[in-house]
């Protein structure tokens, strides 16, 4: 495992989604950090050897070193960065629209995402004789199902340039990744004309191109 100098260092894989989440706040706050990739690849799995595991007991990434300690979990991460630096928010002003935002996000980060994680399509294959197929249909029904009910969230809402305003929030830094997942494993996309055009709109902000898989890979 690399060692790093900079006063943020993060615990990285390029393609997962919930360090992509961490990679986007990185970015919306202008803040530099050091990338410290933990190949989660099957056969190389360094999430779970004990090096890793003495900064995150759990195995798995995202984890931050902060120069005083390490944070594990993106959404802490995340609510951490904002504490720490408050501009640009991630959350609106408003309570209400506070809680409509982590609402969205944690829809995607407690709900959809825990479902699809590596270890749980692993233990699919190992617990259930799974195979690729069942394992395609299984990802895509849990997208499906949550983005039912984000897209319903937001036709209710007035459409803006993000998923709630004019400026980014949690639930788009929550959002962009699980679209990359969606169409990685090539969930139909159609029935999400809103969660589509606001992915769209996210690309075109450099926070969000910087931290994508395929830039940040290509570094
Ligand atoms: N709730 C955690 C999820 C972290 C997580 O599941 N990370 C995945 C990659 S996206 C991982 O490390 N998986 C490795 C494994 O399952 O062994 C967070 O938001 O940080």
């Amino acid at each position: 495992m690399k060692s790093s100098s900079a006063s943020l260092a993060l615990y990285d894989y390029w393609r997962s989604s919930a360090a992509y989440r961490v990679r986007i706040g990185l970015y919306l706050k202008s803040l530099t950090f050091d990338s410290l990739p933990i190949d989660l690849k099957p056969g190389s799995d360094e999430q779970l050897s004990d090096a890793y595991r003495n900064i995150n007991p759990q195995g798995r990434v995202p984890a931050i070193r902060t120069g005083q300690r390490a944070i594990t979990q993106s959404l802490a991460i995340l609510e951490w960065l904002d504490e720490t630096h408050p501009n640009p928010p991630f959350l609106p002003s408003d309570p209400l629209d506070r809680a409509d935002v982590r609402s969205f996000a944690q829809l995607i980060a407690s709900d959809i995402h825990p479902l699809n994680n590596l270890s749980v399509l692993g233990r699919l294959k190992t617990q259930f004789n799974a195979d690729e197929t069942g394992i395609g249909d299984w990802y895509r029904h849990w997208i499906s199902e949550g983005f039912t009910a984000l897209e319903q969230m937001l036709s209710e809402r007035r459409e803006a340039t993000y998923a709630f305003g004019e400026q980014p929030t949690l639930a788009d830094i929550c959002l962009v990744p699980q679209m990359y997942n969606a169409r990685r494993f090539d969930t139909d996309l159609t029935p999400f004309p809103r969660l589509v055009k606001i992915d769209q709109r996210a690309q075109q902000n450099e926070a969000f191109s910087l931290a994508s898989p395929e830039t940040f890979k290509a570094r």
